[in-house]
């Protein structure tokens, strides 16, 4: 497809305040029917070289020197322009993800107003730490930690929730006083470039968000992670890609914040409420094709609620209506790619290898129309593995679970925190002491009773073990994208 072709949109790089082509392109498949919507102009070393170039400068300039009011003024304008093109932002991210119109009107564009929102409001009200010190000739000193900018940050994405990730760091980055490079997955280059369209209108000093588009390996995401001038990198993905990036930055010790992937448990307790519990269990497999790092691959079910459990849980994977993203009805899309959608397949294959039980799916739908050209999957629950099968280890990141019996509470607990992973659990319960208990035990950065992704941006979010390094969110968030001076002073 030609450049600049009437039939497919042209998305390119945005670097000095300016939309930049680069040398190479790619296409940007819909993965509804796998046609291509646009070709991305991928930012060779040098673009990420003048992108990173010109986060620099903006920091000698105007936005080197604007009060914490005026950013805070300045990021509640995005989450005003945001809004102001919200059916523009809901049409990238379902073109470029396949997730369903009603998801993204819900939660994808809604979070990403109320990122800059919150974070907003987290800079205005942010104090700083301070201690009296007394000294041993009996006088004493002042201690006092200013928050200054980390300076250029690399920030790099995955495609699950492309504008809720991204602005989820953009926010407290720029709220910090830093200037962005962002490298958006290439596979859901649309909502970062409109992003810049929206800095652009609103008045966002030229270089403050930049975008480079590209792949990994020697591309932009290698040459943004690699570049001597980033001060720091923050980045969400595969924990494998993870600890890549980390020997990238390791000659330059560059401060990291890895929120990566999970084989997350939800645990259902006899005396749960029923319903809830289906309806939250069935939302933590499904919600965006299983595609949301949050969500629960293993659920370990009380032996004497576990026949009706699976039963239910069936009829909820049955009953979900798989379709066109663009159908207001459709309650699961396709999976991102013709690759994921393989690696997807093949853990189905697998399941059946290791002797699993099919309950659900475990296959690709037939639609009979343009739908059959996209990636999608069946809905698909597995009972009787081993807990040692690779099913049951492995990160999958489909539509798929796998329901495991337990007759113990200090079972669930030993069987839920057996991964190497440790992002998120659930817990479903109507004895709050119970609740309380388990949820104390969980190996896990997030754990939730009676609910599931219930977000309070102020609250740390991230995860231990192969799920990552660090804590965003609220204050976490703040110190992450600030560097702190202490200045102690004799009284
Ligand atoms: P990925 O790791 O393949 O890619 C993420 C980003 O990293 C993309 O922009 C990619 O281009 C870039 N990248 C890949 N290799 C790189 C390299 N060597 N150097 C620099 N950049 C590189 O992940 P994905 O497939 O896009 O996303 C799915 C994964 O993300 C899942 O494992 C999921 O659990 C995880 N995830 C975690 C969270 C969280 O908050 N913990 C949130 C969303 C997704
Ligand atoms: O809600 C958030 O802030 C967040 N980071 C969600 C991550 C979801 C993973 O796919």
């Amino acid at each position: 497809m030609p450049r600049g072709s009437k039939h497919v949109n042209f998305i390119q790089n945005y670097i000095d305040g300016k939309f930049v082509a680069g040398q190479r392109d790619f296409a940007d498949v819909n993965p509804a029917n796998g046609s291509v919507i646009a070709q991305v102009s991928e930012a060779d070393q040098d673009l990420v070289d003048r992108a990173v170039q010109s986060a620099r400068k903006s920091l000698s300039g105007e936005w080197g020197h604007t009060s914490v009011r005026e950013r805070a003024a300045a990021l509640r304008k995005v989450a005003d322009a945001i809004e102001s093109r919200f059916d523009c932002f809901v049409a990238a991210e379902v073109a470029d993800t396949g997730k369903p119109i009603s998801l993204a009107s819900r939660l994808d564009v809604p979070r990403a107003a109320a990122n800059f929102r919150a974070f907003a409001d987290l800079i205005s009200a942010a104090g700083i730490e301070s201690f009296q010190t007394e000294t041993a000739d009996g006088k004493s000193a002042l201690n006092y930690a200013i928050r200054k900018p980390l300076g250029v940050v690399g920030i790099i994405t995955p495609w699950n929730l492309p504008l809720l990730l991204l602005t989820w760091k953009v926010a407290p980055a720029l709220a910090c006083g830093n200037a962005v490079v962002v490298k958006p997955s290439e596979e859901t280059p649309a909502s970062a470039t409109l992003l810049a369209e929206v800095m652009q209108t609103v008045g966002i000093s030229d270089g403050v968000y930049n975008v480079v588009h590209g792949f990994g390996p020697a591309s932009a995401g290698e040459f943004l992670t690699q570049h001597p001038d980033v001060n720091a990198v923050t980045f969400t993905g595969e924990s494998q890609t993870g600890a890549t990036i980390m020997k990238t930055v390791a000659p330059s010790v560059k401060p990291v914040s890895f929120e990566l992937g999970g084989k997350n448990a939800g645990i259902v307790f006899a005396d749960c409420e029923f319903d809830d519990a289906i309806a939250g269990i069935a939302d933590a497999v499904f919600l965006n094709t299983g595609q949301v790092c949050l969500c629960a691959e293993r659920v370990y079910v009380e032996r004497g609620v576990f026949d009706r459990f699976v039963s239910a849980l069936k009829r909820k994977a049955e009953n979900l209506r798989v379709g066109s993203p663009l159908e207001p009805s459709t309650e699961m899309g396709p999976l991102i790619s013709k690759q994921h959608r393989e690696k997807v397949i093949s853990y189905y294959s697998l399941a059946r290898e290791e002797g699993a039980n099919v309950v659900a799916g475990g296959g690709i739908p037939e639609f009979g129309n343009a739908l059959d050209n996209g990636f999608y999957v069946q809905p698909t629950i597995y009972t009787g593995l081993a807990e040692s099968a690779r099913c049951v280890k492995e990160e999958i990141f489909g539509p798929v679970c796998h329901v495991t019996p337990f007759d113990t509470e200090e079972e669930a607990v030993h069987m839920a925190n057996d991964t190497k992973y440790g992002l998120a659990a659930s817990i479903w319960t109507s004895n709050l002491k119970r609740g309380h208990r388990v949820a104390q035990q969980m190996n896990a950065g997030i754990t939730w009773v009676n609910c599931w992704f219930l977000r309070d941006l102020r609250t740390p979010f991230g995860g231990m073990g192969l799920s990552g390094i660090g804590r965003e969110g609220g204050m976490h968030s703040l110190n992450f994208y600030s560097e702190l001076n202490n200045i102690c002073i004799r009284l």
